[in-house]
């Protein structure tokens, strides 16, 4: 169906749903749409990502002595937002949710399991203490499968999906944001994110469109 079309499911685990840690605005109203979209076939590839930290995490606001989840601080040259403790490693909050049939991942990408460094997109982490942002090397897992294309889902709409389609059409790809099935961990941000991603070009749609 789409020959040259990659979807990356985004981040959908618990500690990002009503009820978790780090919880999206109905942030579980997308999962049975995930599913059902993985279960159409309509990609040549499936990458799914799984926020994957260490405990003690930089990005922990509970890491910084004096320190609230939401606040900003300096690293590495950048602004970091401290978030609560989410997506341990190896708890039931950072697992894959389970209303999902996961079996269609062709690749399942763990990303911020660096002590001292975030990793909010796909295709690179964030600043790194040497200023760079290495890449995870999907753009190239990617180009050698023949995709040239790709569609974002998950969690959170603001966040991890805003910079991995950024990242995906810095890469050289087509990005898309499958809008439906996506959330905010900031719901006042969407008016923001809907500009961003029009004005850099990147697609935006909603899932009845697709199939
Ligand atoms: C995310 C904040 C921190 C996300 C991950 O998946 O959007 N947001 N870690
Ligand atoms: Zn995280």
């Amino acid at each position: 169906m789409h020959p040259h079309a990659a979807l990356i499911v985004v981040d959908v685990q618990p500690d990002f749903m009503p009820g978790g840690t780090l919880a999206c605005h109905e942030g579980d109203t997308i999962v049975p749409g995930i599913d059902r979209l993985l279960r159409q076939r309509l990609f040549k590839q499936v990458v799914v990502t799984q926020d994957w930290h260490p405990r003690g995490h930089i990005s922990f606001a509970s890491t910084h002595a004096g320190k609230s989840a939401f606040e900003t601080i300096p690293l590495h040259g950048h602004s970091q937002t401290l978030w609560p403790d989410h997506c341990v490693q190896d708890t039931p909050g950072a697992a894959l949710h389970p209303g999902i049939d996961w079996s269609p991942a062709d690749l399942i990408l763990r990303k911020g399991s660096h002590p001292a460094v975030d990793s909010y997109s796909a295709f690179q982490e964030n600043h790194g203490p040497d200023g760079q942002r290495p890449r995870t090397g999907l753009a190239g897992w990617l180009r050698e499968r023949g995709v040239s294309e790709v569609y974002a889902v998950g969690l959170a709409r603001d966040v991890c999906v805003l910079w991995t389609v950024q990242d995906a059409l810095e890469a050289g790809f087509t990005a898309h944001v499958i809008w439906d099935l996506t959330r905010p961990v900031t719901p006042q941000s969407d008016a923001e994110t809907r500009t961003t991603l029009q004005r850099l070009g990147i697609g935006i749609l909603d899932s009845a469109r697709l199939a």
